[in-house]
């Protein structure tokens, strides 16, 4: 696998899926309108080279604007993607530690800590400011001292201070409120720039108290290498472009927001934790990464998507052993919208299977279950079996209010949802009603 992000970019460059950028482009919008345009047309990663205000600085962004870039990133192809990522994330290899790093080859403390100096990217028409989109957070659980990876948006709020929007339910957020009631700040480095399976192993559903690092070892069949932080009692990749290392002041709380969210609506000004950083170390010539967010397809959805499907085909698979397909669909950015095939030997149990992913509180706010005969990929095969499969008084579930982690600006409240479930299976027993119409030998065509 790679041992760094330059060798992934190099290994990029031979396929044809990083473009270097040489025009000078403005960290306000323009990196961000870059970024957006190659995950419209399906483009390849961009390195911009010149920066302005930002001399010797190099931006990489759209690093996984396409699901083409993630398949790569884990060195498999994309049809396989679902299937592979199923058996890698469960592979978990134990990071190992180092003495040192190429992130160690400069060093800020004290005085020369100036986050203005970083190339931060102002993204979204309405976004309040510059924010840190992608930087993978290490922080210890206080009970335990077991590590958490996972990323969170920093907005820059001045020269050592960052807001860090962790909210409680996710492992970091939690992590910053059991160090609150011991009247403590949670020590959180932030890596910027880091070889992809880390990225991708940050975004596996995988319950508090496992190390992300171990399913990032997996998915890159070799451990991560990591280094000590110089200020705080956590660890992080040795070969990372740049470690922003901090600490949370307990209780501190800051306006965060409006900020362009995945739903590709603004989320609302909330209140963020605030980092005072304690160092920042770095590589010589570092690349300083960003990613988009916003409608969908941005890299916060291709991030999620298999992250996401797996663990809706491990629930569904306990309910139904014959689960055929997941589909985590792209109009429902991919988090709200579930289509499940399933081979049914039940009436009812497509109805279990919508109860039991509802309840996951993932950010389903939708499950469609179809036949196994239906393509979960296809939305005109999906809504035809909405359309002939399905009596709405008969085969829908609404839910009325269920603690749900979701940006939803339709929710009545901040992390509720209603949600609803759509059984479009056909009754067992009358297939013949329902059976899709076939012309033989269409596969002997050979004029077409
Ligand atoms: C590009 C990108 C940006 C993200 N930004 C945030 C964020 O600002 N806040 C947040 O809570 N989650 C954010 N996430 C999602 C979390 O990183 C993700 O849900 C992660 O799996 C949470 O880890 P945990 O299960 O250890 O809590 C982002 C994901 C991606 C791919
Ligand atoms: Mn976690």
């Amino acid at each position: 696998m790679f041992e760094d992000l330059r060798g992934y970019l190099s290994y990029l460059e031979e396929r044809e899926q990083l473009l270097r950028v040489s025009e000078e482009v403005d960290p306000k919008y323009e990196i961000a309108a870059g970024i957006r345009k190659t995950s419209d047309v399906c483009g390849p990663a961009l390195l911009f080279e010149s920066i302005k205000g930002f001399a010797g600085w190099r931006v990489l962004g759209g690093l996984f604007a396409t699901r083409k870039l993630v398949a790569l990133g884990l060195g498999v192809s994309e049809e396989q993607l679902l299937e592979r990522y199923l058996t890698l994330e469960e592979k978990r290899i134990p990071p190992e530690m180092v003495q040192t790093g190429p992130v160690k080859e400069i060093c800020w403390r004290g005085d020369e800590i100036d986050l203005f100096r970083l190339p931060m990217v102002t993204h979204s028409e309405k976004d309040v400011g510059p924010y840190i989109t992608i930087g993978a957070q290490i922080g210890k659980d206080p009970d335990t001292g077991i590590r958490n990876v996972s990323i969170h948006r920093m907005l820059l709020l001045g020269k050592d201070r960052l807001s860090l929007w962790a909210p409680a339910d996710h492992h970091l957020g939690r992590m910053i409120l059991k160090a609150e009631e011991r009247g403590r700040g949670l020590e959180v480095a932030t890596a910027v720039g880091v070889e992809p399976a880390i990225i991708i192993g940050s975004q596996a559903k995988v319950p508090f108290g496992v190390d992300e690092f171990h399913v990032a070892g997996g998915l890159r069949g070799a451990p991560v290498k990591l280094v000590k932080c110089e200020t705080i009692d956590v660890e992080a990749p040795a070969a990372s472009e740049i470690v922003i290392e901090g600490v949370t002041l307990p209780g501190e709380r800051v306006a965060d927001g409006p900020y362009g969210e995945y739903p590709g609506t603004y989320s609302e000004s909330k209140q963020s934790p605030v980092l005072k950083v304690t160092a920042i170390t770095m590589r010589q010539n570092p690349i300083y990464q960003t990613a988009l967010t916003g409608l969908p397809v941005t890299e916060n959805h291709t991030l999620i998507e298999y992250a996401n499907a797996a663990v809706i085909y491990r629930e569904a698979k306990k309910i139904v052993p014959e689960v055929k397909a997941v589909h985590v669909t792209p109009g429902g950015t991919f988090r709200h919208h579930a289509v499940v095939a399933i081979k049914k030997r039940h009436e009812e149990e497509a109805r279990n299977v919508i109860l039991a992913l509802l309840s996951l509180g993932i950010g389903l706010k939708q499950v469609t279950v179809v036949d196994e005969d239906i393509d979960v990929y296809d939305p005109v095969d999906v809504e035809w079996a909405l359309s002939t499969r399905m009596q709405p008084d008969r085969d829908i579930i609404i839910i009325p209010r269920i603690a749900c982690s979701t940006l939803d600006p339709s929710v009545p409240k901040p992390r509720t949802t209603a949600a609803w479930g759509v059984d479009a299976t056909m009754p067992m027993g009358e297939r013949e009603r329902f059976e899709k119409i076939k012309v033989p030998g269409v596969e002997k065509v050979k004029y077409l």
